[in-house]
């Protein structure tokens, strides 16, 4: 395989459109699985949360590892590519390997499971492909202010991400589906702790590759998950009458 450029534009253009469909779809009614589905009892047409986690995310780790490893001749220089490469992977490893297995969640609807399945073969081959075929970085790349500040940033994200994750989970006793009001961590300031945390790791991972292709995905994810912290927060409002009145639904003290 070798680097079409024209390739890479026309799937992060279209990344960037998937986006604002997204954005335009999601705005005012959220989309329809955990505390936003309609019928949620309904057993038909849904997979278990553990199984529809694993399989949708397994893409995301599977096809940029893949390439990584089936590149041939291997490509070992510049590190900054293996690294950043190895970032991508590492939270996807998380996302479908140990998320799924933990999670309390309800049953995933198959028609988004579907598309989310498709999204993540997507993105992975995108952002592997990116890094793996085309990316060019000066030797020094590690050593750059973009890549050592969009580090930082990605593991922040990544740490309020988890931690996050596991503050909802520990809201639960096994078997239950009810919802509580998040108590800790970043939960104190915002409704969407854990959407936060992944927002602001992929603008790092952004910052860090200063690529297009991951622009584009972190665009994606703030339009894909930033509405649904608003919606969860007016759930929230809507349902618990002693629900913090300080707590804002995304950004800390902003909105
Ligand atoms: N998977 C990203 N679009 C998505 C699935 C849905 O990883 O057709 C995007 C991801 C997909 C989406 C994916 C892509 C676009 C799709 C969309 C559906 C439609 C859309 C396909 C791939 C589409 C077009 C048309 C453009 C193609 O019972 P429960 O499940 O609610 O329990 C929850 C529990 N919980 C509580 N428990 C007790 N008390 C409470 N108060 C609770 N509140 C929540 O916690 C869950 O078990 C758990 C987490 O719930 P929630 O709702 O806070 O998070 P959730 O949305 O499930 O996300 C889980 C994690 C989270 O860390 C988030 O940051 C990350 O995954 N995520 C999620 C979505 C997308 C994404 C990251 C990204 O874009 N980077």
């Amino acid at each position: 395989m070798e680097c079409f450029p024209s390739l890479v534009r026309a799937l992060t253009s279209l990344l960037g459109a998937l986006a604002l469909l997204q954005l335009s779809l999601y705005l005012r009614v959220p989309s329809r699985y955990g505390k936003h589905e309609e019928r949620p009892c309904r057993a038909r047409g849904r997979l278990p949360a553990r199984c529809a986690w694993f399989l949708q995310e397994l893409p995301s780790f599977l096809v940029p590892a893949l390439l990584l490893a089936l590149r041939s001749p291997p490509r070992l220089e510049p590190l900054g590519c293996r690294l950043l490469c190895c970032l991508f992977c590492w939270h996807y490893f998380y996302r479908t390997f140990i998320y799924p297995f933990f999670t309390r969640g309800r049953p995933f609807p198959l028609q988004l499971f579907f598309f989310g399945t498709l999204f993540c073969i997507y993105n992975g081959f995108l952002q592997g492909y990116y890094l793996i075929y085309c990316a060019e970085y000066p030797s020094d790349w590690c050593t750059d202010i973009r890549f050592t500040s969009g580090l930082l940033l990605f593991l922040l994200g990544m740490g309020i991400n988890i931690h996050s994750d596991l503050l909802l989970r520990q809201l639960r006793k096994p078997g239950e589906v009810t919802y509580k009001i998040p108590q800790g961590g970043l939960f104190t300031y915002v409704s969407g702790a854990n959407y936060f945390g992944e927002i602001v790791e992929w603008f790092g991972f952004a910052i860090a590759t200063w690529s297009l292709p991951a622009f584009a995905f972190a665009f994606f994810t703030l339009c894909c998950i930033g509405p649904r912290a608003y919606h969860h927060h007016r759930y929230y409002l809507k349902t618990f009458m002693d629900y913090p009145k300080s707590r804002k639904a995304l950004i800390p003290f902003v909105f």
